[in-house]
């Protein structure tokens, strides 16, 4: 069941308050390759469906300051150009930060569905994307022993951080291949790209990938983290919560 994109954001405030009043935001907006970027320069374009506005800033760079708050429906895009994320920064263009939370059900507002913000959005293509996804879910789902492994990677690693709000310089990093299975909340997964990202319970994961030619692709989460027997329902199943689309444009 589709979820406006108004309502996640207002969704995403409330759990956000409800954490605490942590300063941050996934945008969805990522800014197109600009040759002569500089870190700490905004960029652009941004907006996936719903259309109206972008998204919100409050991005945390790669020096781990944050800066910005949430903000209502006609929130501006703030994407950095930053280079990074985690692990050694790539050579190449600069990009902005593809920057997603995950909800758990409860803070998105219908019990047992998980919900990834943004599941729909847009990177440019030829690219090393910086990704920083943080999991304010708290709990382990069953996946299966190759999603337990990191995948499609630059390096073929993720930087794990075990903080999701607050001061993330001060979270120790950890560069990992694989995570234990019983340690994992969900994944995000772009199967025609090879790439798998397991991701921990209350945690804050950072990696690069490449974007690979225009096109549109379809991520998952591959662990069974929702409704049904065999948690494979409900949000599992839904577009717009554990899977969306990514568009690479060029
Ligand atoms: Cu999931």
């Amino acid at each position: 069941m589709p979820v406006s994109t108004a309502s996640r954001r207002s969704m995403l405030g409330t759990a956000l308050a409800a954490a605490g009043g942590v300063i941050w935001l996934a945008g969805c907006g990522v800014s197109r390759p600009q040759p002569s970027a500089k870190p700490g320069t905004t960029g652009g374009a941004a907006g996936t469906k719903g259309g109206a506005g972008g998204t919100a800033g409050g991005a945390v760079g790669a020096t781990g300051e944050t800066s910005g708050t949430t903000s209502g429906a006609a929130g501006t895009s703030t994407t950095r150009a930053v280079s990074g994320t985690g692990g050694a920064a790539p050579a190449g263009r600069a990009v902005g930060v593809l920057y997603m939370a995950i909800l758990s059900g409860g803070m998105a507002g219908k019990k047992g569905w998980p919900l990834f913000v943004p599941a729909d959005f847009t990177v440019p293509a030829g690219s090393t994307m910086p990704v920083e996804i943080r999991c304010f879910d708290n709990g382990a789902a069953p996946v299966s022993a190759a999603y337990t492994r990191v995948t499609g990677t630059v390096g073929g690693t993720i930087t794990v951080l075990s903080q999701i709000s607050g001061n993330l310089a001060a979270a120790s990093p950890q560069s990992v291949s694989s995570l234990a299975a019983n340690k994992i909340a969900h994944t995000f997964t772009v199967t025609a790209l090879g790439l798998n990202v397991p991701i921990p319970p209350l945690s804050t994961v950072r990696f690069h990938f490449h974007t690979g030619g225009a096109g549109s692709r379809v991520w998952q989460c591959m662990a069974a983290c929702s409704t049904g027997a065999n948690g494979t329902s409900g949000a599992m199943a839904a577009d717009g919560w554990m899977r969306g689309t990514m568009l690479v444009k060029t």
